[in-house]
């Protein structure tokens, strides 16, 4: 007979296992995100066929134009979670302000941030599309003020993505070791697929908008040359592979190596992609499987947030690829 694979649930309990003084709080809030992917999964699935393709017209705290899946996604974490009584706050890239919970309905210790729907340019033309989510600890007493969610990223207790492509992956790191688990939508249930992901040291691929190059400062335009170069010693030219979608773009690099890049650029220093719910879980997720994720010119997770929405540049992927944009970027190449 063969093994029993491995359910994300009993993952979860086994290595909580190892740690005395687990309550099961965390293995219940992975399931309940386990739970919210499987929601937003079967919506995709058959968007085309139930109407919700589209904009619903509103302009989100970023300035972006609110497709229909981005709050169908933002509303399934509130379904699931806003009652749960396994978090005691929620902030989303949707919302300009964490989730007001009531003040008399129990709630958890753990603050959940998340991206609900990455990839928002996909949505329409059956693209990959994503779901990151960081994890946080309250250690005060009562609901934490939107200032206790401003933190830095090596202060996250876990963080990783869904990813809805050919088939549903929840990949994840609770500070020991990256799991990737595959949905059996048969079934219904995640199962153990990719255990203890290790990303190689150098890749041969690169994901990065070539379109907004000019607008990039010296160093990283040199640097996206340098990969373009012919030489067979080092493995150029990688391959250019971007997919508009950050969540599949860093997938990709994670099992395969290569690097995601989304600069700063002249004008916009601070770069597009968020810091809190974006570069800080993906950048712990890569940190832990062995790759490396810098804003250029430091660690996305040592970088010190200011606020919900703070954006920031980012570089992700295989240590040695990121550690050389790193120098072209602060002109030691
Ligand atoms: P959303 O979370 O709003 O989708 O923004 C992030 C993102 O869509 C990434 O998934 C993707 O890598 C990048 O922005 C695409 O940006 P651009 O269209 O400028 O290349």
């Amino acid at each position: 007979m063969s093994p029993i694979p491995i359910t994300l649930t009993r993952h979860i309990i086994q290595t909580q296992a190892a740690h005395p003084g687990a309550t099961g709080e965390f293995s219940s809030l992975m399931a309940q995100i386990g739970l919210v992917g499987k929601m937003i999964a079967s919506d995709l699935r058959r968007a085309g066929l139930i109407n919700i393709l589209g904009t619903t017209g509103a302009t989100n705290v970023q300035g972006e134009t609110v497709k229909k899946l981005d709050e169908i996604s933002n509303d399934a974490f509130l379904k699931v979670f806003q009652y749960s009584g396994l978090v005691c706050a929620l902030a989303s890239e949707e919302m300009e302000k964490p989730v007001q919970l009531p003040e008399n309905w129990p709630h958890g210790k753990y603050m959940l941030l998340f991206d609900p729907l990455d990839g928002s340019s996909n949505t329409d033309v059956n693209m990959p599309l994503g779901t990151i989510f960081s994890i946080l600890k309250h250690d005060g007493k009562g609901l934490p003020l939107e200032s206790e969610l401003i933190r830095k990223g090596t202060q996250q207790v876990a963080a990783g993505y869904v990813m809805y492509g050919s088939s549903t992956m929840l990949v994840f790191t609770a500070g020991r070791g990256v799991h990737g688990f595959t949905l059996d939508p048969g079934i219904g249930e995640y199962y153990l697929s990719h255990e203890n992901i290790q990303i190689p040291a150098k890749g041969q691929v690169y994901a990065a908008n070539e379109g907004n190059t000019q607008k990039w400062p010296d160093g990283a335009r040199k640097f996206l040359d340098y990969l373009k170069t012919k030489d067979k010693q080092t493995g150029r030219p990688y391959s250019a592979r971007y997919s508009g979608c950050l969540v599949a773009d860093v997938h990709r690099v994670l099992l395969g190596g290569g690097l995601y890049l989304y600069p700063a650029e002249v004008d916009k220093p601070e770069g597009k992609l968020r810091l809190l719910y974006e570069a800080n879980p993906l950048a712990m997720v890569v940190e832990q499987a062995g790759g490396k994720a810098s804003t250029g010119t430091m660690r996305i997770l040592d970088v010190e947030p200011k606020s919900l929405h703070q954006r920031v540049p980012l570089l992700i992927g295989s240590k040695n690829d990121v550690a050389l944009a790193e120098d072209f970027i602060l002109g030691r190449k």
